[in-house]
């Protein structure tokens, strides 16, 4: 039968030829439990140095303390190993493979219409207009009544709208704005001359749709108050934003129109792009295309806001933007673009 020193030996032997086979740290656990372990099998075999000679028991016990040192000190350095390997392991899955190919970098761009509305605010931000913006859905007050136009005014049948199926005791209707005028009267109701702004927003209209007519419509809404503004200064300010806008080729036309809030009123028309005049089906056969509409601020509506109109005169006009870019980029069906084909899109 061996010696329990010879026993200790093979036992570390063994320990040791099962300590390099460990792979991972859940596996070294359970070796040191196997061997170094409270119940392990090295305390096993020291349970025998009790019936040895006291000589013998104490070479044999430092022996015993030499190998569990050891063993410690071999677990230790195996842990250690393990602990590199496991995240060397975690870098090499979470590494960037720079050979792969890259993903394209998608370039936005902005709408069409967009960039004509920044196009003509800058043109009239350059003449000393400010921005002020109103609410998309609007009283019929500020749309009609404020503007000179009441219930049963054949004028309302000008601007087809799309009432809000909305109604409470005592209030009056509700409706998308048809036009960005309401934001005349908003803005004169808190403030006093000198007064020049410029509004823009979204409008809606319950319109059949053709080459030059979209339900929903963007529109520029001008307002200069002062004293001593007259229609000079309108036509001097459309004919420079209008130069601005489209150069100083294209012809621009100025012919009387009807509208109940100013006296007189006015539209700008620009000669239209694809037959250069002739007539066609982009301009309805005319050789025109209108972009707005404008007049003298009506002197009662100046009274209404609390104006002295004896005092001060005013200029106001609505742009059309979905027009404005069809002549700058020449485009002939206003419907393209708000049909979201980016086809037609990428191309501006
Ligand atoms: C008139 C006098 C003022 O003192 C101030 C503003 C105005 C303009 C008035 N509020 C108005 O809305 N007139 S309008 O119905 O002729 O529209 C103005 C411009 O909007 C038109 O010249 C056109 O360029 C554009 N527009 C009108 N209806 C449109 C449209 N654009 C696309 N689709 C439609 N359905």
């Amino acid at each position: 039968m061996p010696s329990l020193a010879e026993t200790l030996r093979e036992l570390e032997e063994e320990a040791r030829t099962a300590l390099a086979s460990v792979a991972d740290l859940e596996a070294l656990d359970s070796w040191r439990t196997t061997y170094l372990g409270r119940r392990g099998r090295l305390r096993e075999v020291t349970r025998g140095l009790a019936s040895l000679a006291p000589e013998e028991r104490r070479q044999v016990g430092a022996l015993a303390n030499r190998v569990l040192e050891e063993l410690e000190a071999a677990f230790g350095e195996r842990r250690r190993q393990l602990e590199q390997e496991a995240l060397a392991r975690k870098l090499a899955e979470a590494a960037l493979d720079v050979s792969l190919p890259g993903r394209p970098l998608l370039r936005g761009r902005l709408h069409p219409v967009t960039q004509t509305l920044r196009d003509v605010l800058a043109a009239f931000a350059a003449l000393g207009f400010q921005v002020v913006e109103g609410p998309e859905v609007e009283w019929d007050y500020y749309n009609f009544e404020a503007l000179l136009i009441p219930k049963d005014h054949p004028a309302r049948d000008l601007w087809a709208t799309l009432w809000i199926d909305y109604r409470r005791d005592g209030e009056m209707p509700m409706l998308l704005r048809t036009h960005t005028s309401p934001n005349q009267v908003r803005y004169m109701e808190k403030h006093r001359p000198p007064i020049r702004i410029v509004s823009p927003g979204r409008c809606y209209r319950y319109e059949a749709t053709d080459p030059t007519h979209e339900w929903m419509l963007t529109q520029v809404e001008v307002l200069a108050v002062d004293e001593g503004i007259s229609m000079a200064d309108l036509k001097g300010t459309l004919a420079e934003v209008a130069r601005r806008l489209f150069g100083t080729e294209r012809r621009v036309r100025f012919r009387c129109e009807y509208y109940p809030f100013v006296e007189p009123g006015m539209d700008v028309l620009i000669d239209c792009f694809q037959c250069r005049g002739e007539g066609c089906r982009t301009c309805g056969q005319s050789g025109w295309i209108e972009i707005l509409g404008s007049g003298m601020v009506h002197p009662r509506i100046l009274a209404n806001v609390g104006y002295d109109p004896e005092r001060y005169t005013g200029f106001a006009a609505g742009l059309g933007i979905e027009r404005i870019a069809m002549l700058r980029y020449g485009i002939d069906d206003i419907r393209l673009f708000y049909q979201n084909d980016l086809r037609f899109l990428e191309q501006f």
